[in-house]
């Protein structure tokens, strides 16, 4: 019983740390930024699965293009 609670008590943290991690959408690299980098590695992986593939459907392509094209320079 103490672990479960402990553990509930630990998810609030947890969650606020991955929306923060995910709040621009289209930086790939995770720099921060939405810019040339993850345009650059976007087309490397076009085509194919990766970090690219933003909106998880399994392949990099144009609608992924279009989430950093939205999110540049943010
Ligand atoms: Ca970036
Ligand atoms: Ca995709």
């Amino acid at each position: 019983m103490v672990s479960s609670e402990g553990a509930a008590a630990l998810r609030p943290q947890l969650s606020i740390m991955v929306a923060e991690a995910a709040s621009i959408p289209g930086d790939i690299d995770g720099d921060g930024v939405v810019g040339g980098k993850d345009l650059a590695q976007l087309l490397d992986e076009w085509g194919g699965s990766g970090a690219g593939d933003i909106d998880g459907n399994g392949v990099v392509d144009g609608n992924d293009l279009a989430i950093v094209l939205s999110a540049w320079g943010g």
